[in-house]
């Protein structure tokens, strides 16, 4: 087994080579052969950012991070931003006796990914404002109370505006600058009938959260700062529909930046043609594109796999090559497959042991997949 290990050495020297330097080092111990791993935010600098989510953990552990900064320039946290991380919901309690649109938010999961990136010179995207998943319930809810009534469409929305002009005012004074874009809603759209998903954000505000979430967005945030829609499964033909009339109304009102695609795929489905078709439709509404969260998995970890598994990985990046002009950037959901949210399929660049796998020379060289 040929084990790729960091040199740390430009770290302790105060930087890190533009292209990782990685040592491969036999089994018997010694040391000796150096290779050179491509660094893909060197391969696409000219093209987008490339990028990858990291939870706090991870983002704490110095080793682990000069791999990632090695290879990736731009960070997403994975679970950390979303609004069961963010809420405060105890001290929203006691604020809302009150008031009941009052909302306390704090950042201290967050906090390790932010100060790494802010550090090491590296971009954040953000993720995520608004979401039907990972929201406490009782956001929702008056006094923020376990199964009180639900509260107006008012409240609700002076709560969104404040949760939303919060973050973007923590971010600015804390990290000028590392936050390049959000997503700005997360997963809107049904999966079958391709209407606005049913969730407590439809139920309370109405139709226009979505809309409202952008203006409010487009309001805080920095100037500059690239505000997305997010979802996933937009190359099966309903949801892809839902998605465009979506995209298509939050344009007219003016606050959407981009679309991001989650390809959250597996080699079997859906085909790379499929694939191809949604992103050429999408682009042409002339919006900004990012992969926000890339994995593709495998029934097993075994060579027929992984080399279906590099096929589909470089058959993809050169489509996403085709359209550099609209992708802004292509993120891959984890680092590993033994971390990935899907880790028993096996779906990313580097195996446990850090290894890349034929998916990562794939990436690195499309054109070398036939
Ligand atoms: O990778 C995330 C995983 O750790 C969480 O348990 C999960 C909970 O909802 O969310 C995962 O990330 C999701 C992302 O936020 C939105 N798109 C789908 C991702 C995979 O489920």
């Amino acid at each position: 087994m040929r084990r790729f290990l960091l040199v740390l050495l430009a770290l302790a020297l105060g930087g890190l080579p533009a292209c990782a330097e990685a040592s491969a080092t036999p089994d018997n111990g010694s040391t000796e052969e150096v290779v050179e791993l491509p660094s893909l935010k060197e391969i696409y600098a000219d093209r987008f950012d490339v990028g990858i989510c990291v939870g706090n953990r991870a983002a704490s552990q110095a080793e682990y991070m000069a791999f990632v900064e090695s290879q990736f320039n731009i960070l997403t946290a994975e679970n950390e931003l979303k609004p069961d991380a963010v809420l405060d919901v105890g001290m929203s309690f006691v604020k809302a006796r009150e008031d009941e649109t009052a909302v306390v938010v704090r950042f201290d999961a967050a906090k390790p990914i932010l100060d790494y990136a802010k550090e090491h010179g590296m971009k954040v995207h953000g993720h995520v404002l608004v979401w039907h998943n990972q929201t406490p319930d009782v956001f929702f809810r008056e006094g923020y109370r376990n199964s009180a009534p639900l509260v107006s469409r008012e409240v609700m929305l002076a709560r969104l505006e404040s949760y939303i002009a919060q973050i973007m005012e923590y971010m600015d004074e804390n990290y000028p600058g590392v936050i390049v874009s959000w997503d700005v809603v997360n997963e809107a759209v049904d999966d079958t009938t391709g209407e606005l998903r049913d969730s407590l954000w439809l139920q309370v505000v109405g139709e226009d959260y979505l809309a409202r979430a952008f203006e409010y967005a487009r309001k805080y945030a920095p100037e500059g700062t690239l505000l997305y829609y997010n979802d996933y499964n937009t190359a099966y033909f309903n949801k892809q529909n839902g998605i465009v009339k979506l995209l298509e109304a939050l344009m007219a009102e003016g606050n959407i930046d981009g679309y991001g695609f989650q390809m959250h795929h597996g080699i079997a489905t859906p085909t790379v043609k499929e694939i191809a078709a949604s992103v050429e439709r999408i682009a042409k509404l002339g919006l900004k594109l990012r992969v926000s969260e890339w994995d593709i998995t495998v029934p097993g970890n075994d060579e027929a796999n992984f080399a279906k598994q590099a096929r589909m990985y470089g058959e993809i990046m050169k489509l996403l090559i085709d359209h550099a002009d609209q992708f802004e950037a292509v993120q891959f959901w984890g680092l590993t497959d033994n971390l990935s949210w899907r880790a028993s399929q096996y779906p990313l660049l580097f195996d446990a042991d850090r290894n890349p796998k034929p998916a990562f020379w794939a990436v690195v060289d499309p054109e070398s997949v036939e």
